[in-house]
């Protein structure tokens, strides 16, 4: 393939790591309801929604709970989550990231968020990086959640650019199915134990360059 059009970003775990305060703010739902919870658990929570991940905890223990308290659960989770990411800073942003983007935009190449959390307002705003990309779709702008392709085609049609022409970078089990659900070539970043559907694994953005893209 040549150079593709544009890159779409997913957001936690990807331009910033706020898997470890996902976690803990899960950890600390699931402990509540002596629920047995590890980090390998939070792995596949990892794209899906609040209100996705509280059932797959319930599920996790065999646990049933009410509308109202899975709503009650989501929202104090939510709270400790946000009371940590509330103290970011853009040292947050994970290495090779800002490097990464100034190479696509030196290059023509558009930028786009495609992330799950309805949080991605604050996060972009907290490490500075709020008017950084051509387009931001989040869980505040979707019916579906990823592995459903939503996000990213929402993406894509902002961007004005067909999704074949876009390349997704994600973190998720679940985001790399999105993006290969639509159309779209995958960059995992992280683990390849976990990240095989990708298209092709780097372990952060410092490996990430364009001779990767081009060759997608
Ligand atoms: P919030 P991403 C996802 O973001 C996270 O991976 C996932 O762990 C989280 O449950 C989801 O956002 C919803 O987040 O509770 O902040 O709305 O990886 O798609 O950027
Ligand atoms: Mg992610």
């Amino acid at each position: 393939m040549s150079l593709p059009k544009a890159c779409i970003f997913d957001l936690d775990g990807v331009i910033v790591d706020t898997v470890p305060a996902h976690y803990v703010a899960w950890k600390a739902m699931a402990d509540e309801l002596n629920i047995p919870f590890t980090e390998e658990d939070n792995e596949h929570l990892k794209g899906l929604s609040r209100t996705e991940s509280m059932l797959k905890i319930l599920e996790l223990g065999n646990v049933t709970k009410s509308e109202n308290e899975i709503a009650d659960y989501t929202t104090r989770k939510n709270n400790i989550y946000v009371e940590i990411i509330s103290k970011m800073t853009p040292q947050d942003i994970l290495p090779g990231v800002l490097d990464f983007i100034q190479q696509l935009k030196d290059n023509g190449i558009a930028t786009a968020i495609g992330s799950s959390s309805k949080n991605t307002p604050t996060i972009l705003k907290a490490v500075g990086l709020d008017t950084t990309f051509d387009a931001i779709v989040d869980g505040n702008q979707v019916t579906h959640s990823k592995p459903d392709p939503e996000v990213f085609l929402k993406g894509a049609a902002k961007l004005g650019i067909k999704p074949e022409e876009c390349v997704v970078l994600e973190d998720a089990i679940s985001g790399v199915e999105a993006a290969k659900r639509g159309g779209m070539k995958c960059v995992g970043v992280g683990d390849p134990s976990v990240l095989g559907a990708a298209d092709v694994i780097v372990p952060d953005l410092t490996k990430m360059n364009l001779g990767i893209l081009r060759n997608l």
